[in-house]
């Protein structure tokens, strides 16, 4: 190290965890690094995965936390899928919405993914609709629909005058965005943009679902505002069947935000709120200066950038492998390997990223440690533990609270600052902390969770069944003196002020905030011709940790692979199965071709291949760009420019 340890401050140490942990822990993470170290520089995975839909929500209702539920697939007439694969990445979720679309009283399936995935296919093969925008054009397509939805007076005066405010200046930005704009724009066909909107529009019931095809796109929290916005100008929010799904991936990701390991405070209280801060310091008994609140919270991108610069010098990365998952692995590679940098990594299996640490702490994994997890609808679940964890391997809460021992933290009245010792009292810390917020989980126990089953937050006293569906009452939470955040101008990312955000008071109502579409910042060029966007195939899980070590998954998509539209593959002089090189500004990797249905110009791969112990590279993330949406910051993964060159 270039300084010891006592000359620099906390400012040194940053945290990168997971959207794979459990709740109880990322809580004591959260708070070791809040008000035991007192440094901004933590967050998640979740950045790479559901801060979009974090901040969506928070611009158009004030706060995280899912509107909606499962039942609405049951209770729906037209389901609009954003991006998702819902096919290949949930596929329990998918089998309830295949029981619909194949059963009577069929819903409208509609499909906005750039490639004829399964869940296209099944829209088609129902009368559905498939609209195939070209990448990075998602705003242009949902602007469309929204311009429809106004123009053939579909709009629910009473809910807009009542619960929303915007509508004027939102009118005015669809404005241009006729079907023939859009379809000029995305490359889609006129008419199944107007059949698109004509669903939205005069179906009574439409529930709606938006993933990474959006979050990981060009503009990628102004189009799932755009999403938001369609279901408040039809008043279908918090109604069964009528709802928006801002989904996650991560089994454990909606618990990363609500408890603060992604760098935001916990409880969604707002950092810019000194209310909010003085409510932490009360329940932790520290002094207010000691939370991290001059600036917003550290986001992933610019915490390997202050690694990488060198003022960080700790990173302590638990569940979530780098290495593999993060955009232009080159330089992750070159961050994780320089000598000042002290690289802990907290993991169940040696990694490509395990294999760069200084110090690697073998951890247990569900199943062999117990603790909470709450699902993308809310539900909270209890996990106990089935198994001991192998050889020294020691639960991530253990880990976390044996550091605190070690560093001693204290509060303001020399009392340990961390006062619990186990998932089940830390779960108790965590219920404290959560009262009163949105995401209430007071009325909740262990022993209730595993009686009764997964239950949706909040749950009070008063509630003790917790809440199915939030804004039932169209009332949101925008209130300044309750807002999870003040929000953010969707295009350039600059904040609203606290002052400017009191001077408007929205008082409940839930904002249409509006943005035209603008080009996405890679295109294709001469030099690199396509553009390639990433994803995922149904039998791997993510850097394949689990799945690469179950012979059968694995043996169903043991290599990865480029798949390219016909018309490309005849241009290449390449058939299915002839190795091609892949190569961006950034990186190459060397990968057999499958032809598939994707547009001509546009390639697919997908990304859970790292070190395949081969001399070729093949991770798609050697791509990828570092590149990330102003608001929510999550990275571009879906857009790169790339060459391709038989091999
Ligand atoms: N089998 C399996 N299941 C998983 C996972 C896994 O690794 N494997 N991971 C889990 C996690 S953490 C997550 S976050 C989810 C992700 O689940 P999904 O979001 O469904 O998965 P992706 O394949 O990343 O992206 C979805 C689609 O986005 C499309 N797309 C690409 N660019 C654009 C664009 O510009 N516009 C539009 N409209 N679409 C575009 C792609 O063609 C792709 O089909 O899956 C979860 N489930
Ligand atoms: N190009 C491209 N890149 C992407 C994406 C994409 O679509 N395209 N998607 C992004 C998304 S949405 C996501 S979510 C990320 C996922 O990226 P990662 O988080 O890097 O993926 P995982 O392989 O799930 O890594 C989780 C790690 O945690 C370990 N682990 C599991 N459980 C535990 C536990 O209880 N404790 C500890 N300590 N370790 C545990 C696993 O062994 C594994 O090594 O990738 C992102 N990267
Ligand atoms: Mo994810």
């Amino acid at each position: 190290m270039r300084h010891r340890g006592d000359e620099v401050g906390p400012l040194s140490h940053g945290f990168y965890t997971s959207g794979q942990l459990f709740l109880e822990e990322y809580y004591t993470l959260g708070v070791i690094g809040k008000a035991g170290l007192g440094t901004p520089h933590m967050d998640g995975n979740t950045r790479l995965c559901t801060a979009t839909a974090a901040a969506a929500m928070k611009e158009s209702f004030g706060s995280d936390g899912q509107p909606g539920c499962y039942a609405d697939v049951e209770a729906c007439d037209a389901l609009f899928l954003f991006g998702h694969n819902m096919a290949e990445t949930q596929t329990v979720l998918w089998s309830r919405v295949l029981d619909r679309v194949e059963g009577p009283d069929t819903p409208v399936l509609v499909a906005v993914d750039p490639r004829r995935t399964e869940v296209a296919r099944t829209a088609v093969r129902t009368g559905g609709v498939h609209l195939a925008p070209l990448p990075g054009t998602n705003v242009a397509l949902v602007n469309g629909l929204l311009h429809e939805v106004i123009a053939r007076g579909w709009v629910d005066r009473d809910y807009v005058d009542a619960h929303t405010t915007g509508f004027d200046e939102l009118a005015a930005t669809v404005e241009p965005y006729t079907p023939e704009h859009v379809a000029e724009v995305c490359g889609v066909d006129v008419a199944d943009v107007r059949r698109a909107a004509e669903v939205f529009g005069t179906s009574d019931r439409v529930l709606s679902t938006v993933l990474q095809g959006f979050y990981q796109s060009h503009q990628a929290t102004a189009a799932a505002c755009q999403v938001n916005n369609l279901h408040l100008l039809r008043g279908m929010i918090g109604g069964p069947g009528g709802g928006v799904l801002q989904m996650n991936g991560q089994p454990t990701a909606r618990n990363t935000r609500e408890s603060g390991a992604n760098g935001d405070l916990p409880g969604f209280r707002n950092w810019d709120n000194p209310d909010h801060v003085a409510e932490l310091a009360a329940l932790w008994n520290v002094d207010p200066m000691t939370i991290p609140h001059w600036a917003p919270p550290t986001h992933a991108m610019q915490l390997w950038r202050y690694a990488e610069q060198g003022s960080v010098r700790l990173l302590w990365i638990s569940a979530t492998n780098p290495a593999v998952s993060l955009p232009d692995l080159a330089r992750v590679r070159r961050v994780l390997g320089d000598e000042d940098l002290l690289v802990v990594v907290q993991d169940g299996f040696l990694t490509e990223t395990a294999r760069l640490a200084d110090v690697v702490l073998p951890a247990a994994m569900w199943g062999e440690k117990q603790g909470t997890f709450t699902n993308a609808t809310r539900v909270v679940h209890l996990s106990d533990q089935a198994v001991d964890p192998p050889g020294e391997a020691r639960s991530d809460l253990d880990i976390f609270l044996d550091y605190a021992r070690r560093m001693d933290f204290r509060d303001r009245d020399g009392a340990p600052l961390i006062h619990w010792n186990d998932p089940e009292s830390a779960f108790r810390a965590w219920q404290e902390c959560s009262r009163g917020r949105p995401c209430d989980y007071t009325g909740l126990s262990y022993e209730d969770l595993r009686a009764r089953g997964g239950i949706p937050w909040p749950v009070t006293e008063d509630r003790p069944d917790g809440t199915e569906r939030l804004y039932t009452d169209g009332v949101f939470r925008t209130d300044p003196d309750d807002c999870e955040d003040y929000g953010h101008d969707l295009l350039t990312g600059g904040q609203v002020a606290p002052e400017a955000y009191r001077a408007a008071n929205p008082a409940g109502r839930a904002f249409l905030k509006a943005a035209a579409h603008t080009p996405p910042p890679e295109r294709p060029s001469d030099d690199y011709p396509f553009l390639a966007t990433t994803g995922r195939t149904v039998h791997q899980f993510h850097t394949r940790t689990k799945t690469g070590r179950s012979p059968r998954l694995d043996r169903a998509a043991p290599r990865p692979w480029v798949e390219v539209s016909a018309e490309d593959a005849a241009r290449l002089d390449v058939a299915e199965g002839d190795v091609v090189r892949v190569e961006s500004p950034r990186g190459a990797v060397v990968v057999p071709v499958r032809v598939g249905t994707v547009w001509a110009g546009v390639v697919f791969l997908p990304f859970h291949y790292g070190d395949l112990g081969g001399d070729d590279p093949t991770a798609a993330n050697e791509l990828t760009v570092t590149e990330w949406d102003p608001v929510s910051k999550q990275p571009m993964f879906k857009l790169a420019a790339v060459r391709i060159t038989k091999e």
